[in-house]
């Protein structure tokens, strides 16, 4: 190998680590599944802390997690939550707990998803997110089976997607935006199951 090629190759490493360095400088995007009554809820968590112990509890209606990061360093997380899982109305009513001390998130919203910011001094924390209901997974009528009804509901809705009028997110049940045949198999999957 010749001098020359093997500066090329030094000098491409050099970037390559410079690259991954930088990337890393940026929010680091925590993807966690919630299974909830038969419908698998993707909740993201993008921070500049490492997430660790994700939670959700529908009786207090609450997602939680350990965020930790520098000692004082600013911390941040944004969290991305299906409204078909769990939402505030109205959307002021999110509450959100650091080491139980209130913070006052910044909080918006799509039609799929409501986005939940907030800040805190780094180290190890319980982070609280807390909402005020929660859906009703594949059991969409709430009779707690899931039955013809649920099918019913989905395709009178069938082919509607979120940036429509009458969008209704806990119909979503393959959390893609849209109500098709994916929601449908996962309606089929869970028939005649007791939520
Ligand atoms: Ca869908």
């Amino acid at each position: 190998m010749s001098k020359k090629s093997l500066l090329v190759i030094l000098l491409f490493a050099f970037l390559l680590a410079g690259f991954v360095q930088g990337a890393s400088a940026s929010p680091n995007v925590f993807e966690f599944q919630v299974v909830y009554k038969g419908v698998t809820y993707p909740v993201e968590v993008s921070s500049n802390s490492t997430i660790t112990d994700f939670d959700f509890n529908a009786t207090t209606m609450e997602l939680s997690f350990n965020v930790t990061g520098g000692d004082r360093t600013v911390g941040f997380s944004n969290v991305s939550i299906p409204k078909g899982l769990l939402w505030a109305e109205p959307i002021e009513a999110w509450k959100v707990y650091v080491n139980e001390s209130e913070v006052p998130p910044v909080v918006t919203q799509n039609a799929t998803h409501t986005m939940i910011y907030f800040t805190y001094d780094q180290s190890t924390q319980r982070a609280r997110i807390v909402g005020t209901d929660v859906g009703t997974g594949v059991d969409i009528t709430g009779d707690g089976s899931v039955n013809i009804f649920d099918g019913v509901e989905l395709a009178m809705a069938f082919g509607r997607g979120s940036s429509d009028p009458d969008w209704d997110p806990k119909l979503d049940l393959h959390i893609d935006g849209i109500i098709d045949i994916f929601d449908i198999i996962v309606w089929a999957e869970n028939f005649g199951s007791k939520i």
